[in-house]
């Protein structure tokens, strides 16, 4: 299995994000992917190859043009606001209900526009990192589209809580809904799992009205965790999308046991759906040593989860998503994809 990956996603690299009523030290940092990276190539998968430059009309083919230009003039626009040493965009106010929910003149009528959280600051280097991701997601999509049964596209930063037109939770653009709509614009029908230990609410929101591409995901319930406010088990699709999207919302300190009948539902929706190409939103933020996260999942689980979505008998394109125990995340990955070459052969 080839890995697809740039260092540019170095240039996002935020040192605090404000959560819960504070700045703390950012958890989703360039380490997460050299991490990885280090492991997958000690473990000798396959190659390591950069991504190639796809221009704007596949990220176009996801994202609003509105969305696209605000992100890509973002620090410009924020330092001719608040001055030329302003290098962290945030925003303070929000459309809320009541409220016009409309991009106005100013960069501060803007950013709450297009942003749904505190934790996600813009930096002058986010923008090209976020544009090499969906790149790495798009090449990677590509090998499958020339006949590879499988690819690890090893992006940073995260994309599934980006939808087409608002960011948010460590996300900008949606890599993986993006490489999703490259593939089923080649012919691919195609399904997105979302294993990422928070819903996926960008992908979701994106494919939501729409029965050609399915979206299922497993995630701790938003009844109490984030993104609070989407992935509840009743949102079904929408129009013609209605049945198109499965939510399996997980209690509280989900362990093995508790996520592999889950996981077996999951892969029995995707397998229903007889998909070409399955995109797999690879968050490993389930695993019990994350910092942010409540599930208790082993490194060992990481092989018997790979396993189980090579049973869906699809191309598979492995997206990387969240993840934050720095220490452990590149065995846990790699896990997956050990697990998913063993039992696909
Ligand atoms: C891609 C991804 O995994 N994004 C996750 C964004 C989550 N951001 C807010 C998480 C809040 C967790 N609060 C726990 C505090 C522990 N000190
Ligand atoms: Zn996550």
């Amino acid at each position: 299995m080839k890995t697809f990956y740039t260092d540019a996603h170095a240039g996002h690299a935020p040192e605090q994000e404000f959560e819960g009523g504070r700045w703390t030290p950012a958890v989703e940092i360039p380490a997460r992917a050299e991490a990885v990276l280090a492991e997958v190539r000690a473990r000798g998968f396959g190659s390591i190859e950069p991504p190639r430059h796809f221009g704007h009309v596949p990220i176009l083919r996801v994202h609003d043009a509105g969305f696209v230009n605000f992100l890509s003039t973002l620090t410009d626009e924020w330092r001719r606001y608040h001055g030329p040493e302003a290098d962290v965009a945030l925003a303070s106010a929000w459309p809320g209900r009541g409220l016009r929910d409309v991009p106005t003149r100013t960069v501060e009528g803007q950013i709450g526009h297009y942003c749904f959280d505190t934790a996600t600051p813009v930096l002058p280097g986010t923008w090209p990192a976020a544009l090499a991701a969906a790149n790495v997601a798009l090449t990677a999509a590509d090998a499958l589209a020339r006949g590879e049964r499988a690819a690890f596209a090893l992006t940073r930063p995260p994309g599934h809580h980006a939808s087409g037109d608002v960011y948010g939770g460590y996300c900008f653009l949606n890599n993986a809904a993006i490489a999703a709509q490259a593939l089923t614009d080649r012919g691919f029908r195609t399904a997105v799992l979302d294993v990422d230990y928070h819903h996926g609410n960008g992908t979701q929101t994106i494919f939501y009205k729409r029965s050609d591409v399915l979206t299922v995901s497993l995630h701790a319930d938003p009844d109490y965790a984030y993104p609070h406010y989407l992935g509840f088990a009743d949102e079904r699709g929408a129009g013609a999308g209605e049945g198109f999207n499965l939510n399996l919302p997980l209690p509280l300190g989900t362990a093995w046991d508790g996520y592999a009948p889950a996981l077996d539902a999951a892969i029995a929706r995707v397998a229903a759906h007889r998909p070409d190409a399955l995109v797999v939103s690879l968050g490993l933020d389930t695993y019990a040593g994350d910092p942010i996260s409540k599930f208790k999942l082993t490194a060992d689980d990481y092989f018997r989860m790979g396993a189980v979505i090579a049973g869906a008998g699809a191309q598979t394109l492995f997206v990387m998503e969240g993840g934050y125990a720095i220490g452990d995340l590149g065995r846990i990955a790699a896990n997956v994809l050990e697990g998913f070459l063993q039992a696909a052969r």
